[in-house]
């Protein structure tokens, strides 16, 4: 399977690893704009080079009760770094938006795909995703939340998480090639986490083996999510062994692309599932 990004294109054929570069301003010190942007490109060098696939660029907190950030405010955090990025390296990059007018910009910008944690429902949005998609070959991701992030952790609920989820990204998916985005560009993800228990995340991950039967890829996101630190009761040391480990369960159950935040060590488990995995299809 593989993915067109606009100009570029992603070998599905084994799990891809797509990098976070979180562009609010929480994730640096203060230093003003420049500063902000230098260090964002020099973290999204460093995961280039520990064996991202993809790099997300966001400025927008989607975390569970984050403020909403202004269009104005969210193009400044975004489109100039997808500008420099796209001028200096060569890997794909997408845009963690869920507004019309940054899908719009960061295209023109040069972001290869749309990851929408709003699965194109905000105003405009289904619109703006379908027009950079005609015009430069866009691929969009549609998640999967229950409620806003202000409020979708407050009470979660659902008769069956596994089959709810998976008609909401289908239903989403029909939506958007009815406005002419191609079912090959699209990229389904369950959402973990938004607006869900541990307990739903569990079943998700536990289930993800039934988007095997689409032929959609599948895109996850466990890194430094809650779940682990309420499954291991303890503090941050054990967010990398926990979001690793997550990951490798993912790719193992079938996830195409793992959007995390430590490269270089889930590049490595990756590399070891693969290595089981090649084995098995090498004549003894
Ligand atoms: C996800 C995501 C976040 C995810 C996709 C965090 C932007 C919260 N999580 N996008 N974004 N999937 N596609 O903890 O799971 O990273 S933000």
């Amino acid at each position: 399977m593989i993915l067109q990004l606009a100009d570029k294109s992603l070998d599905l054929s084994q799990p891809r690893i797509m990098g976070v570069l979180n562009c609010t301003p929480d994730s640096f010190s203060d230093g003003g704009r420049y500063q902000e942007f230098d260090s964002a490109l020099r973290h999204a060098a460093q995961m280039i080079e520990e064996g991202a696939d993809i790099i997300d660029v966001g400025g927008e907190s989607t975390r569970p009760g984050s403020p909403e950030v202004s269009i104005d405010e969210e193009l400044q955090r975004v489109v100039p770094v997808i500008e420099a990025l796209h001028r200096e390296f060569d890997v794909p990059l997408s845009v963690d938006t869920s507004k019309a007018e940054v899908m719009l910009a960061a295209a023109a910008a040069g972001a290869g795909m749309i990851n929408d944690v709003a699965a194109l429902r905000k105003p405009g949005a289904l619109d703006a995703a379908a027009l950079v998609h005609r015009q430069s070959g866009v691929a969009v991701c549609l998640m999967h939340m229950q409620g806003t992030p202000r409020t979708m952790q407050e009470s979660p609920a659902y008769q069956n998480v596994v089959n709810e989820v998976l008609q909401f990204l289908l239903q989403r998916a029909n939506v958007a090639e009815t406005a002419g985005i191609a079912a090959s560009s699209l990229v389904l993800d369950p959402g973990f986490g938004f607006g869900k228990t541990v307990k739903h995340n569990l079943s998700l991950l536990h289930h993800l083996g039934v988007y095997a039967d689409y032929t959609y890829p599948i895109l996850v996101g466990l890194s430094r999510k809650a779940m682990i630190k309420k499954i291991l009761a303890s503090d941050s040391s054990e967010r990398l062994i926990g979001s690793v480990t997550l990951a490798l369960l993912a790719a193992q159950r079938g996830a195409h692309i793992v959007r995390v935040h430590d490269v270089k060590a889930t590049a490595d488990a990756l590399t070891l599932l693969q290595a089981l995995i090649n084995n098995e299809s090498d004549p003894v």
